[in-house]
């Protein structure tokens, strides 16, 4: 039993996602609860699971034909008791304000991990661009930020891309950002290398995932080399997984977006993965266009009616999913498990869903959660901002080091936490205890606010 506070599902019993995030944290805390009353006594739970803000808007914008179209921003402000809001912006038509509040409730725990000073916070809109001229994400993105920038700031929220949102969003955001405020500020960060972005940030939540499996793996005297991965989506993190991967020595077999999936035995290479960049960051194509230039790979399209995903029905030894939430239900874990998987290690936010959580558990698999495994991205946003404080660009090879650190505090804190409360060696438990105590201290120190 977890201890969900009754009116969190009492007031948005709709809010599917948020329900399904609070219900694993809460479940994976209780231990603490129970030893350490005073979290209860102070309402630590009740308070942490209601946003401290939550702002809606209305964004209109002019479509190239002329044609007047709204759609619906958001952006939650979860948690600031260790930091400014952080967290990403999704762009995406199923975006809603449970979505938003369980990316930034995962936020509030994720940034707790990368030992720095960063709050919790997510936000976004129901818009899609895909299909859309940059001229018309030009427009969107200045109408969004003419609301959003009176909220944010470097002391007080700091947004950063998440799903449709790269850098070309980032930049006609912070343009706008500029122009509004008057001023030149970290107040967005995967900003582009000439005005204030960090090296390696686009590369950092992929990278850290992979050097997260690399830990997990070492706890068993074993490596990525040689090992054969499914990688899912083709994305910012999807990419620079398979890169990290592909550097590792392991042998990447699979990519996906949401129309279908490509499966290519022969193994993606670093010349494969630049077709796909291209593919995806320039001509904004689809992952079935890797077919056409590898013949020898398969395309399988996905499918509404399949209860289980055909991706996570190959064998492969170690799983990376980097696409979107619940991309692994039950059915898919079960083949990933008959298939004798040994490693999951989660790129996306929450793509497994409890069930599937639940049997990777059971089975003793090396299961890494996203909020510890992918906080590397956030991780480097934060190194963003201190280089923009501090008017100082680091080279790679500086951030690449700090984030290699981090992901081994966060791999060890998860263990240990773990281990702390009788649950050795469950990541998911270790990283949902060490960011909650982080946070809830803060918040016992600050008093009732
Ligand atoms: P991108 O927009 O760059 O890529 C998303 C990928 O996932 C695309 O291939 C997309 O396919 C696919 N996808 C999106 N929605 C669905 C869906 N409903 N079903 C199947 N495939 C889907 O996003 P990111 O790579 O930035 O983000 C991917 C995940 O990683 C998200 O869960 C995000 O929260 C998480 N994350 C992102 C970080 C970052 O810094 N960007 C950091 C840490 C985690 P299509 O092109 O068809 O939409
Ligand atoms: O899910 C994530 O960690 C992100 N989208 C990145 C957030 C950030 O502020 O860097």
């Amino acid at each position: 039993m977890s201890d969900i506070p009754q009116n969190t599902t009492a007031r948005d019993p709709h809010e599917t996602e948020f329900l399904q995030a609070v219900h694993e944290v809460m479940t994976s805390v209780k231990p603490v609860l129970d030893k350490t009353p005073e979290y209860r006594h102070h309402g630590i739970v009740e308070r942490i699971v209601e946003p401290e803000r939550i702002i809606t808007f209305r964004v209109p914008w002019m479509d190239d034909m002329g044609k007047v179209r709204v759609n619906r921003g958001f952006r939650v402000e979860m948690n600031s008791a260790i930091g400014p809001y952080k967290g990403g912006l999704r762009f995406h038509p199923s975006v809603n304000q449970s979505i938003l509040k369980f990316l930034a409730f995962e936020h509030v725990f994720k940034n707790a991990l990368t030992t720095l000073p960063l709050g919790g916070g997510a936000g976004g809109t129901d818009f899609d661009p895909k299909g859309k001229s940059d001229a018309e994400v030009m427009r969107f993105c200045q109408n969004f930020m003419a609301e959003l920038f009176r909220h944010i700031g470097a002391s007080t929220d700091v947004p950063e891309g998440d799903i449709g949102v790269g850098s070309r969003e980032i930049g006609y955001l912070f343009g706008m950002y500029r122009k509004l405020s008057n001023q030149f500020a970290g107040v967005l960060t995967g900003k582009g290398l000439g005005w204030g972005g960090s090296l390696i940030r686009p590369e950092a939540a992929g990278f850290g995932c992979v050097y997260f499996a690399a830990e997990m793996l070492a706890t068993r005297h074993d490596s990525l080399a040689g090992k054969t991965c499914l990688v899912s989506g083709s994305g910012n993190v999807a990419q620079a997984t398979c890169r990290k991967l592909i550097e590792m020595g392991a042998k990447v077999l699979s990519l996906s977006d949401s129309s279908g999936h490509i499966y290519d035995e022969a193994g993606i290479d670093a010349q494969k993965l630049d077709f796909v960049k291209r593919l995806k960051n320039i001509r904004r194509g689809r992952i079935s266009d890797y077919v056409n230039e590898y013949p020898q790979a398969v395309y399988t399209a996905a499918s509404a009616e399949q209860e289980a995903n055909p991706l996570w029905r190959h064998r492969a030894q170690c799983i990376f999913p980097c696409a979107t939430q619940n991309e692994i239900n039950k059915q898919d874990a079960y083949h990933l498990i008959n298939n004798n998987v040994k490693l999951v290690c989660e790129g996306a936010s929450m793509p497994c869903t409890t069930e599937a959580q639940e049997i990777f558990l059971d089975k003793g698999m090396l299961y890494a959660p996203g909020k510890a495994a992918n906080a590397g991205g956030v991780a480097v946003s934060g190194l963003e901002l201190t280089q923009n404080s501090i008017r100082l660009s680091w080279l790679s090879e500086e951030v690449d080091n700090r984030l290699k650190i981090i992901m081994k505090s966060i791999h060890d804190t998860c263990l240990n936490a773990a281990e702390a409360y009788g649950y050795a060696r469950n990541y998911l438990v270790g990283a949902n205890i060490a960011g909650f105590l982080k946070v809830a201290d803060a918040m016992l120190d600050q008093g009732v606010i």
